[in-house]
């Protein structure tokens, strides 16, 4: 193998030393990086890289089609204002404003992802891979949490298991909208139902063949064909259990560190505690298969 792989933690993640990713990369590595992706559950790290928003999109377009691309489904319009202006594929997460001006437009959202969640979960087709570039960190804070689901669920009773076989969950974005955007904010088109689906709550890999749960706290309303209280307290149950540290993994950024996680087996929190230190990352966003 052409890049050296360091586990980072028995149950996810490893890291990734001796790859360019702003070099043209063959399909031969692209699929010894997706293997590798795959057999560590789904995060990747690739430790301090310079590559240019360009290079970005090149390397993250060999795991999909991208969110925002040309011809490809957008993400919700609400976040708009926060994709890079010549780039619709790169979502910016920041604090900082364009151009260092304090009243001048956001440069990216700030706090974005400050609740566990899976990107995009709340379209038909979620997304893949996300893969987030970290261009400027603070010295200390501003971490992302990963939580393994598919641990998470290998870990229920079976049982629980039996119970959770034929559930459907609902997803939309507007539980996200009411939670996590300033209402001004939020585009009204957005919580009309483009922005909603249903997911089996558990769902197979479809590349690993591996179960996992796929309910998270951002965008998962209620279980169908439950009371509201059944769901409810069924939900927080899942939420508690997967989010248990034994399933869970803090990453510290190094600047430039290119971080790729599979939203179809994981949950993520990305940790606001860093004040008004500039921190400003780059993501795209590859849209996966419809959940099964
Ligand atoms: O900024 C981060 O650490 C991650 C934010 C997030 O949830 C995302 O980019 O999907
Ligand atoms: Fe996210």
């Amino acid at each position: 193998m052409s890049f050296t792989v360091n586990q980072i933690s028995p149950v996810l993640g490893a890291k990734i030393t001796g790859l360019d990713l702003g070099q043209e990369i063959g399909d031969n590595l692209v699929s010894e990086i997706r293997q590798t992706w795959l057999e560590a559950g789904g995060l990747l790290v690739f430790p301090e890289q310079t590559l240019t928003t360009e290079q970005h999109i090149t390397f993250s377009r060999h795991f999909g089609p991208l969110f925002g691309a040309p011809g490809e489904t957008p993400l919700q319009e609400t976040v708009s204002r926060y994709l890079h202006p010549d780039h619709p594929e790169i979502y910016r997460v920041s604090n900082q404003t364009e151009d260092g001006m304090p009243d001048g437009k956001p440069r990216g959202r700030a706090g974005a992802g400050t609740y566990w969640h899976s990107d995009v979960a709340f379209k038909k087709r979620p997304a893949a891979a996300s893969i987030l570039h970290a261009v400027t960190i603070p010295a200390t804070g501003g971490d992302t949490l990963f939580c393994n689901m598919t641990a998470a669920y290998a870990a229920l009773s079976d049982t629980m298991k039996t119970i959770l076989a034929p559930l459907r969950a609902v997803n939309d974005f507007a539980q996200t909208a009411a939670n996590q955007f300033a209402r001004p904010v939020v585009v009204e088109d957005d919580l009309k139902g483009a922005n909603r689906a249903i997911h089996p709550v558990v769902r197979t890999h479809a590349e690993t063949g591996e179960k996992s749960l796929f309910v998270n706290p951002g965008t998962t309303t209620h279980l169908e064909n439950f009371n509201s209280d059944e769901s409810a307290a069924l939900l927080d149950l899942l939420f508690r259990h997967a989010t248990k540290p034994e399933f869970c993994i803090r990453h510290s950024y190094t600047q430039g560190d290119v971080v790729m996680w599979d939203n179809r087996c994981l949950m993520h929190y990305a940790v606001n505690d860093y004040g008004d230190q500039p921190r400003y990352m780059e993501r795209t966003t590859a849209i996966g298969e419809v959940p099964e």
